[in-house]
């Protein structure tokens, strides 16, 4: 019965195991989750488009080559975390509608443009290593399947963060223009990136539920907290600076304090309002119409497996 069912739901989540998908469930944890996982993997397709959108202007064939490499990574991420939501019950058609109406969310930090060469530097950096912070703890998740997803996910972004890295530091210790244009890059993606890590924790209504189930295990000001402390002596070691007056490391709590972030800008980008948001989505409308005959053709092909498997 329902109740033996819970109980056995609350005993793995005290025993810090895992829920597999076949296991009972409550319906909050399982639309929680479908919620997470679905937003996130829309995050990853959706993220995508500021770097593709460099490939054709990379500095070099070794630049383009490891670029394309790293966009098709975060495709390779999309399709890992579909699965992943797939195996809570709702079909990937369905999801993939919910992105395109616009009902589901994505990540902020994507409808932000990539201006110069040395975003792509700033992004792998700041992007990739905020996402590196928030979701080395996912690994953990109480659901197997994105537990697992983020595993190997997380291997990647480390590479992608090193890359990231790599390019401002060539920039950063170049002509003076280059030092510039490094520097600009991380001046417009500092504040976005440490936004990824979601509302302030008083304004995060998902957190106390989402770390109850072993979902998140750190909240939101936590693992911005522990970004900013990573990212500091990184900015040192790259001779840059990050725009932020107020930083500055504080003894007693053994923490860098930060300035307060711009949270009406970051409402304003997740309800549609950012300077990306409008040409994002439309892109996405055109992939997936222009992708249609692929999925014809699958589901033709998947159909006529069954009837052979039939006779
Ligand atoms: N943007 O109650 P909370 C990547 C929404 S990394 C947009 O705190 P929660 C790699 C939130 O969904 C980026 N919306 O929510 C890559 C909720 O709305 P809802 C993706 C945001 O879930 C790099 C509402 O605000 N990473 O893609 C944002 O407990 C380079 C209230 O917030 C993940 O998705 C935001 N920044 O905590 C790819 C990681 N923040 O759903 C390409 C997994 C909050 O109720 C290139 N997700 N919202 O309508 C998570 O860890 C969590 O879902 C948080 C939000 C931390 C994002």
């Amino acid at each position: 019965d329902l109740t033996a069912e819970q109980q056995h739901f609350d005993h793995l989540i005290s025993e810090d195991s895992r829920v597999e998908p076949r296991d009972w469930m409550p319906e909050a944890y399982r639309k929680s989750l479908t919620r997470q996982v679905s937003q996130h993997a829309h995050s990853e397709i959706i993220g995508m488009q500021p770097e593709a959108n460099w490939i054709t202007r990379a500095p070099s064939l070794k630049r383009k080559a490891v670029l394309m490499a790293k966009v098709q990574d975060e495709a390779g991420h999309g399709l890992y975390l579909y699965s992943a939501a797939e195996t809570l019950g709702t079909p990937r058609s369905v999801l993939n509608e919910q992105l395109l109406s616009g009902k589901a969310k994505y990540s902020s930090i994507f409808n932000y443009p990539a201006r110069t060469w040395a975003d792509m530097g700033a992004i792998g950096w700041l992007v990739d290593g905020a996402a590196i912070c928030n979701q080395v703890p996912l690994c953990r998740a109480s659901y197997g399947p994105y537990g697992r997803a983020m595993v190997r996910i997380c291997k990647e972004e480390s590479f992608h963060q090193r890359q990231g890295w790599e390019i401002l530091y060539e920039l950063s210790h170049g002509t003076e223009a280059q030092k510039q244009m490094a520097q600009d890059a991380v001046n417009r993606f500092y504040g976005p990136a440490l936004q990824m890590f979601g509302p302030p924790d008083a304004d995060s209504p998902n957190s106390q539920q989402s770390m109850q189930w072993n979902i998140k295990r750190f909240s939101n000001d936590e693992l911005r907290q522990r970004f900013v402390d990573m990212i500091v002596p990184q900015a040192e070691a790259l001779g840059l600076t990050l725009p932020d007056p107020d930083l500055k490391w504080n003894e007693e709590r053994g923490h860098y304090d930060y300035g307060q972030l711009d949270w009406d800008e970051f409402m304003s980008v997740i309800q549609g309002s950012g300077p990306c948001n409008v040409q994002r989505m439309k892109r996405r409308r055109e992939a997936h119409a222009n992708g249609a005959w692929v999925r014809e053709a699958a589901e033709a092909y998947a159909q006529r497996q069954a009837r052979e498997a039939a006779e």
